[in-house]
């Protein structure tokens, strides 16, 4: 979450816009409060283990030449094993997506691999036959290794000279929007690194993600962690499938048809705090944030309670707001 602190040249409404400013800061104060006493507060996290190939353990196996599972991968208990050795050019890769993956939020993948042998079957540009990166909201964060370097995705550039036939711990740090930094052994190799544009469907991905390079190699842990605030939010909507009432949630608002009453709340700009026009010369008479109202916008409440056109119109009136939350709460 990103709280942007603004000053502004003093006006007439500067003492209204302080006071909002502190409320808006109260409400967000509570709301991390809440979180943390209901225990929602929580890193997601992905895990390898090394007793079951990944494809039993919900991550999807990738083969571009239809090359089978274990013809490429196996594992022995504390290692899982690649090798695309003389399976021509063609990747095999495994792919992890779904709600651990969280664009609004930072996240570390943290890695024990090595490259034992390498061959080069097509460009020699794409010099690494491991690799592994995530993939979200548009953007890939990751590197590729080979039997003696690491690569950014997609870049013949040389980040580090290594011997990586022998084990290292690889992090990636990124924060979607941002950048990333890559650690090697705990040392820091690149900071800050612009992500390149792509354009999947957010995953986590690692194995031979090249086809012009085949590799051998080796995995010993492999750990995604992202939060904390991570939560399965299917709807995006900053309140978990648990606790979602209404699905499909479309953030910010549709709606007001007309405008945005005094009195009335609609999440206009989606932050999940629904929004309120003051009466004249006085603060919002309530405050009302998606979390109360169970992951429900206006115009589901609307919908929900078959209010009027008006509604719609204005937005929700403080009385639908109050019935909509008893409602749910008497569930
Ligand atoms: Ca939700
Ligand atoms: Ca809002
Ligand atoms: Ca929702």
């Amino acid at each position: 979450m990103i709280v942007t602190a603004k000053v502004e040249a003093p006006t007439p409404c500067a003492d209204q816009r302080f006071r909002l400013t502190v409320s808006t800061l109260l409400l967000l104060i509570f709301l991390v409060s809440m979180l943390l006493s209901t225990g929602q507060v929580s890193a997601a996290t992905a895990t390898l283990a090394f007793n079951s190939l990944p494809s039993a353990q919900g991550w999807t196996y990738l083969a571009y030449g239809g090359v089978a599972e274990t013809t490429v991968f196996s594992v022995d208990g504390t290692t899982l094993h690649q090798n695309t050795i003389g399976l021509g050019n063609r990747g095999s890769e495994y792919r992890l997506s779904g709600c651990v993956l969280n664009p609004a939020l930072p996240f570390t993948l943290d890695i024990r691999a090595r490259v034992l042998t390498e061959v080069v079957v097509g460009n020699p540009n794409d010099l690494y036959g491991f690799g592994f990166h995530v993939d979200i909201g548009g953007e890939r964060y990751g590197i590729g290794l080979s039997t003696g370097a690491i690569y950014p995705p997609h870049a013949d550039e040389v980040l580090l000279s290594i011997d990586n036939t022998q084990f290292h711990n690889f992090r990636v740090e990124g924060v979607p929007g941002l950048g990333y930094s890559v650690f090697v052994d705990n040392v820091l190799i690149v900071s800050n690194r612009t992500p390149d544009t792509v354009g999947t469907s957010d995953h986590i991905a690692f194995g031979d993600v090249t086809g012009d390079t085949a590799a051998e190699a080796e995995i010993t842990r492999f750990v995604f962690t992202q939060g904390p605030g991570s939560l399965c939010d299917e709807d995006n909507d900053g309140v978990d499938d648990a606790h979602d009432v209404c699905p499909e949630t479309v953030l910010p608002e549709r709606i007001p048809t007309v405008r945005l009453g005094v009195n009335r709340f609609i999440d206009v700009d989606g932050d999940g705090i629904f929004d309120t026009t003051p009466p004249p010369g006085k603060v919002p008479q309530r405050t009302f944030t998606l979390q109360e109202t169970g992951g429900c916008s206006c115009e589901q409440i609307i919908v929900a309670l078959e209010l009027g056109e008006g509604h719609m119109k204005f937005g929700c009136s403080i009385s639908a707001m109050e019935e909509w939350i008893r409602e749910i709460n008497s569930r």
